[in-house]
């Protein structure tokens, strides 16, 4: 999964992008991929049980993307953003260092710039098709189903509304998938606090920002890029101790990694062997053949069974051994929908 970090320079994408990935940002104006892990303490118990010393986390490409300025470089802002699955806007509400390009700490004024700009590019990518498919009309049956699709599209953005409004049903829904539109791409608005904003929870524009967010219907993560950094060099203890302090539950980027999953309907299960840990990212609503998939394409095609222990059950047995002698384990056919924290073992031939 590829997620593109975008917002105006200097409102702290790179140092997300850091906090996200460990990977030191390149210097000047190009796009970088990095991988993040997914936090999940889940995984830190059930290495616990099992006592492996190897574990994998589920993961995430970042891409920071260079800085978007209004009218000036939209089209290589764009093209790097073309093909992820989730965009991350990161708007700065911190005041410190204030740089020329900007006109005065506007959060929600930031925000909708970008947004107009997804909507502007969806707009011309629309006209493009429409008329080319216009003029196949004639030769194309299927053409006039997709003009019709099309339409939907156009009376949305008439309104100033981003395509992931448009309720579809499965068909149009596929057909739109081969269009990139950015504004179907689902979207989190991550505001950039100073330490004083995150403990008052006031911000310039804040209600604006909130307000509009709640129209379109997306998440508004509050983060301190660098509070978070500074929290990411102290160890657990104090770090959770700093955290409550602040009124925090937990880290920014535990909260952004949750919200990505469940904004994308995206949900993990385990495998527990005996030297490795290891969490795997699947759709909420996968069935157990699909899921093994994940794991290795030998293991779908070949696929006998599933043993399957929800994570809660297993420690509470405390022991694989134990969840077995008390018959925690079910066996489960290829269609069992997976849940969220299964710890599976599948059973296949090859
Ligand atoms: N005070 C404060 N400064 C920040 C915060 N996040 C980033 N910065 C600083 O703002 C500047 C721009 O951050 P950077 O991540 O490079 O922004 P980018 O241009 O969006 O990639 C750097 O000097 C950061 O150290 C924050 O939460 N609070
Ligand atoms: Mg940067």
């Amino acid at each position: 999964m590829k997620i593109g970090i975008i917002g105006r320079p200097q409102a702290g994408k790179s140092t997300l992008f850091q906090l996200l990935t460990n990977h030191q940002p390149a210097s000047g104006n190009k796009a970088q991929v990095a991988v993040g892990k997914v936090p999940d303490p889940r995984i830190e118990v059930l290495t616990k049980i099992q006592q492996t010393r190897k574990v994998t986390y589920a993961t995430i490409d970042f891409w920071d993307v260079p800085g978007f300025l209004p009218g000036q470089n939209a089209g290589s802002f764009l093209q790097t953003v073309s093909d992820v699955d989730a965009l991350v806007v990161v708007v700065r509400a911190f005041e410190s260092d204030i740089v020329p390009s900007y006109n005065g700490i506007q959060p929600y004024t930031d925000f909708n710039d970008i947004q107009q700009e997804l909507l502007v590019a969806d707009w011309s990518l629309l006209e493009t098709r429409m008329e080319r498919i216009a003029k196949q009309r004639m030769k194309n049956p299927k053409a006039a189903d997709e003009l019709g699709i099309l339409e939907k599209c156009q009376a949305t953005l008439e309104q100033d509304l981003p395509l992931r409004q448009l309720t579809l049903d499965e068909e149009e829904e596929k057909a739109l998938r081969t269009y990139d539109f950015m504004t179907r791409k689902p979207l989190i608005v991550v505001v950039n606090l100073d330490e004083e904003q995150m403990r008052s929870d006031s911000y310039p524009q804040k209600e604006e920002l909130e307000q509009e967010l709640a129209r379109l219907n997306l998440p508004l993560i509050k983060v301190s890029a660098q509070i978070e950094t500074e929290i990411n060099e102290l160890d657990g203890e104090d770090a959770k101790v700093f955290l409550e302090e602040l009124g925090l539950e937990d880290t920014g980027i535990a909260r952004l990694a949750r919200t990505v999953y469940q904004h994308l309907g995206l949900m993990s299960f385990f495998t527990v062997g005996e030297t490795e840990v290891r969490a795997w990212t699947i759709k909420i609503g996968t069935a157990a053949k699909q899921a093994a998939g994940k794991i290795h394409s030998d293991i779908e095609r070949g696929f006998i069974r599933a043993e399957v222990v929800a994570y809660d059950d297993l420690v509470a047995c405390g022991s694989t051994q134990v969840a077995k002698e008390k018959g925690r384990f079910r066996l489960e056919g290829k269609e069992y929908i997976v849940q969220d924290g299964d710890v599976i073992t599948f059973r296949f031939n090859v």
